[in-house]
């Protein structure tokens, strides 16, 4: 089959989140099946773009409203990621540093999507699917079904892969004209609530939808940041579809950014030397046990809950347990955590900014990883984690309830929680401070999750059934 995925993030070349990770690795995994997965992003100016080779594929005039513009299509020489890279230029819009986080992102992402449309109009032939990936790509299947100008493409199967419906891509009736010329009696494909929204655009003119996990899916029915009767009225082309982790990148074994590589068998050594690394970096004491947080410092990650929950332990357990936040997000939330650093003891740091080779070195170091979510439509850290023999501390939402299994019931290797307030946090805190003391049980756990299977194959699998489907 030939897929083509679309998408505003792929790892290495953009990831601001999962999102990435997971564009980064399916096509590669569906490439190695034998299909022709390709993935066409946004050529924002990132190192990528400037340290690889390129061939220029495809030349085309458009317009976005009354604005034309040239655009154009280029591709990685090498097929370095394992699978057909293209990156889209257009002009003054897409040529930026940062993926999201300007005021003309509504502009940047439609003109995106005409641009691919336009491009696959111009093939000569047309894919088995489009693959899209959360609202920056989700108006192709309304384009595609009810733009005059692709009227010859409205037979090419559509999916759409919700990573996060928080995100909508809301925007004013008034710039309806951005999109090529469409069949106005459709405007209720685009409607939700008097705005275009993108989103459930994408959800109704889909024509199979996929969240990241089942769990995700079900809660979606009751929080959707507003789409939820949406949800339900369309579930019957709903499935849900656990994320996989790419193996070859989060293996212990062979990570590049650990100081000791470790397996199983090595597992303790492996652990103590990388903490040993860590706790002097950050003036932690690395006889305590290491609890760490990785990801966005926003209320979705139940972020604004660290401070109180940390200050909380220390004063119900004591000084027993160090923490290590890596992150950015709300400046309140960087701020309280940055002034935390004054009561630390040798127990708690923080590090605002992103850094992907500290987040490996803190999977590969730390004793547990806490992740108080809110939201958590898959969760790829706790999968990473549980790779490396960190365990995961988290609460019982999404895809963190299907990865994880407490340590309650006898096959357990995790602990979870049930709320996002401060008295669960701390008291997972309390539960993981117990379960560190018990030295036999801890490393029998860690072994297990070494074990786990989170890789992509049967995922992949999953989402191929969907496209037999669709097809
Ligand atoms: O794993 C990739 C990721 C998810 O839970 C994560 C999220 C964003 O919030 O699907 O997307």
């Amino acid at each position: 089959m030939e897929i083509i995925h679309v998408s505003a993030e792929c790892y290495p070349v953009a990831k601001a989140g999962g999102l990435g990770d997971v564009v980064g690795a399916l096509p590669k995994y569906q490439s190695q099946l034998g299909h022709f997965a390709k993935v066409v992003m946004p050529m924002y100016r990132t190192r990528f773009l400037l340290d690889n080779e390129w061939d220029v594929v495809h030349k085309g005039r458009t317009n976005l409203g009354d604005w034309w513009f040239d655009y154009t299509v280029i591709k990685e020489k090498t097929n370095k990621l394992g699978f057909d890279l293209y990156l889209v230029d257009v002009f003054g819009l897409l040529d930026r540093e940062k993926i999201y986080g300007y005021p003309d992102d509504t502009e940047r992402f439609t003109a995106f999507q005409i641009c691919v449309v336009d491009w696959i109009s111009a093939w000569g032939h047309q894919p088995d699917v489009i693959h899209v990936h959360d609202h920056h790509s989700a108006l192709i299947p309304f384009m595609i079904k009810h733009c005059y100008k692709y009227q010859l493409l409205n037979q090419i199967p559509t999916v759409l892969t919700i990573h996060n419906a928080q995100y909508q891509g809301w925007m004013s009736w008034d710039k309806s004209y951005y999109l090529p010329p469409w069949d106005p009696w459709k405007w209720g494909a685009l409607d939700w609530n008097n705005s275009i929204n993108p989103l459930a655009s994408g959800i109704r003119c889909a024509w199979k939808v996929s969240t990241v996990s089942w769990s995700y899916l079900e809660e979606l029915k009751h929080s959707a940041n507003g789409l939820e009767a949406l949800f339900e009225y369309e579930k019957g082309k709903c499935s849900g579809i656990l994320n996989g982790i790419d193996q070859s990148i989060w293996d212990p074994s062979t990570d590049h950014y650990i100081r000791e590589r470790y397996n199983w068998n090595t597992e303790a050594e492996g652990r103590r030397k990388n903490k040993s690394v860590l706790c002097e970096r950050f003036g932690l004491d690395p006889q305590k046990p290491l609890m760490v947080f990785i990801g966005r410092l926003v209320g979705e990650k139940g972020a604004d809950l660290l401070p109180m929950a940390i200050s909380d332990s220390f004063y119900y357990i004591g000084r027993k347990m160090c923490f290590l936040i890596l992150g950015s997000g709300f400046p309140e939330i960087e701020g309280q955590l940055n002034a935390l650093k004054r009561l630390s003891q040798h127990d708690y740091n923080v590090f605002i900014g992103y850094d992907e080779t500290l987040s490996h070195q803190m999977y590969a170091g730390a004793d547990f990883i806490l992740m108080p979510s809110r939201v958590e439509p898959c969760g790829l850290n706790q999968m990473y984690a549980m790779r490396y023999g960190t365990i995961p501390v988290v609460r019982r939402t999404g895809g963190l309830k299907d990865t994880v299994v407490d340590i309650g019931v006898p096959e357990g290797y995790g602990i979870l929680f049930n709320w996002a307030s401060v008295g669960d946090v701390s008291h997972a805190i309390w539960r993981a401070m117990a379960l560190y003391n018990d030295k036999k049980r801890l490393h029998a756990i860690r072994e297990k999750m070494m074990g786990l299977d989170f890789s992509w194959e049967s995922s992949v699998m999953q989402y191929l059934e969907l496209y037999q489907i669709v097809k």
